[in-house]
């Protein structure tokens, strides 16, 4: 493991060592644990048993992801302001399953928590997609102003309507492009990869339209794919690629930077409307505070991974701004399609809101 891995893990042991009784590894339900993916906190005094109501809370990324410690940090935050009353169980790695079926389990109030990047919402509620345009965001700090914004809020209002509740938007990041095949500096290396996309059509379209051959995929089959070689590539923030040890598959990484991508912090309506009121503004006040922190430890992770994945043997590639403008400019017809599809009118506001975000973040 890298020093910053080290470091990291060490705060995050610390973390642990704060909350965990007596030290003794256990499952979030309060049994030992056998073995991977299933490791870590209970909080002091906080059984399980005596608790009014249980969340169930499961993600994609593994837990050494900034997600995972942010959900940790909900799970602390949540408990000690319920005085254990709300007891918090966290799953990663898909143990609950992708993102689609964790969703599909919120709508079903069998899972009470998950937390998707915001293309797989899109297959609920297509105005998400918005956010999944290529090269929107210029930067975290205008992301942070239009998500948490009146534009964030209007999507996350129609969430209800698919039984799910959304609290809070987080940081996956940057997406960058990383492959087995060849460096990809300009729009034309992508001609013939195949590249393994998230679940969503606009990034299938987008793909396709730069000469990749795309095809989308659950995140917990990725890993796999690459090793077999089913696919050449894929596209994900750095975090994810070093903290997936996406550099034991992949030899070339670029920084495309080509989608800034949220995280939509969602729960089960049926399980918020059953909270007291008391309750649910408890877990919205979490989620968001809990987001704050998720995006702090994301940022840094960012920083710091660059040089270890050089470290991992990885080739690094520096994408020019005019690649990345070339880039831009191919995708934009299919830009355009899903604008008129999800309504130009709301992707004006979104532009609109973006400009002047700008504006307060250079002041
Ligand atoms: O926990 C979130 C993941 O399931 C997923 O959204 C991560 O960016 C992601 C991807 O590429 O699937």
């Amino acid at each position: 493991m890298k020093k910053t891995l080290l470091t990291s893990a060490f705060s995050f042991a610390l973390v642990a060592g704060l909350t965990a009784c007596g030290g003794e590894e256990t499952d979030e339900n309060g049994s030992a644990s056998e073995g991977e993916g299933t490791e870590t906190e209970e909080t002091e005094g906080n059984d399980a048993a005596d608790a009014t109501y249980t969340i169930e809370a499961g993600i994609g990324l593994n837990n050494e992801h900034p997600q995972y410690k942010g959900l940790l940090e909900f799970k602390e935050i949540v408990e000690e302001e319920t005085d254990g009353d709300i007891h918090v169980k966290t799953y990663h790695s898909s143990q609950l399953g992708d993102d689609r079926e964790m969703m599909e389990s919120l709508q079903l109030n069998t899972q009470e928590v998950t937390i998707p990047s915001t293309a797989p919402v899109a297959n609920f509620v297509e105005e998400f997609t918005v956010f999944d345009f290529p090269f929107l965001f210029p930067n975290e700090q205008v992301a942070d102003e239009v998500l948490d914004g009146e534009i964030g809020d209007q999507l996350l209002d129609k969430l209800e309507d698919e039984e799910m509740v959304g609290l809070a938007y987080w940081e996956n990041g940057f997406r960058d492009l990383t492959n087995s095949k060849r460096p990809v500096e300009s729009a034309e290396d992508f001609e013939g990869l195949t590249l393994r996309t998230m679940e969503n059509d606009l990034h299938l379209d987008a793909f396709s339209e730069l000469g990749a051959n795309p095809t989308p995929m659950a995140f917990g089959e990725l890993f796999t794919a690459m090793q077999q070689g089913t696919v050449d590539g894929q596209e994900n923030p750095l975090a994810t690629i070093y903290l997936e040890s996406f550099y034991e598959v992949q030899d070339y990484y670029s920084d495309t930077h080509h989608v800034y991508s949220p995280f939509v912090f969602l729960m089960s309506k049926q399980f918020y409307d059953g909270l007291p009121d008391e309750y649910q503004t408890i877990v919205e006040d979490a989620a968001v505070e809990a987001g704050e922190f998720q995006r702090e430890q994301n940022r840094e992770a960012n920083e710091e991974l660059l040089a270890d994945l050089e470290e991992e043997g990885m080739e690094i590639t520096e994408v020019s701004d005019e690649d990345r403008a070339e880039m831009a400019e191919i995708v934009q017809p299919v830009i355009d399609e899903y604008a008129e599809e999800i309504g130009t009118d709301f992707v004006d506001k979104v532009y609109q809101a973006i400009e002047e975000a700008e504006e307060n973040v250079e002041e």
